[in-house]
């Protein structure tokens, strides 16, 4: 029985995280972590993220924003090119994914659909609306 016990507590721990990983502390909680405060470990410290993203760590309203690739440069971006979190404005970057077409800066929410060309230029869904 105690053989059986201490067996098992010697048994390897499960680790699932390379041990070089770093984890950064989430004092708020908001899943954001705090690239000043790290510490080295196998398996996560509670209270601790993977990620050292945060922007303000003592503030759960305050994280990095989505920013979407704006390949057209019209000003909206899409979800193609990827996205990533970061708290200050990316280049080539924006903070919304509204572009329909992002190879066109003639197609975008801001602009006027075409009569009659069987594309939807304002990016609301609809073909030629209004004609
Ligand atoms: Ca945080
Ligand atoms: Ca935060
Ligand atoms: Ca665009
Ligand atoms: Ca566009």
């Amino acid at each position: 029985m105690w053989a059986l016990l201490l067996g098992l507590a010697c048994e390897p721990q499960d680790i699932r995280y390379p041990c070089e990983q770093r984890w950064f502390a989430d004092e708020d909680q908001d899943g954001w972590g705090d690239p000043d405060d790290a510490v080295t470990a196998c398996i996560r410290p509670e209270g601790r993220v993977a990620n050292d993203q945060d922007c303000d760590d003592a503030d759960d309203q305050i994280g990095p924003e989505r920013w979407f690739r704006d390949d057209d440069g019209d000003g909206f971006g899409d979800d193609e090119g990827g996205s990533r979190y970061a708290c200050a404005p990316e280049p080539g970057h924006v903070d919304n994914n509204a572009d329909c077409d992002d190879e066109d800066p003639e197609v975008s929410p801001t602009a006027e659909e075409i009569c009659g060309d069987g594309a939807d230029q304002d990016c609301d869904g609809v073909v030629d609306e209004g004609c």
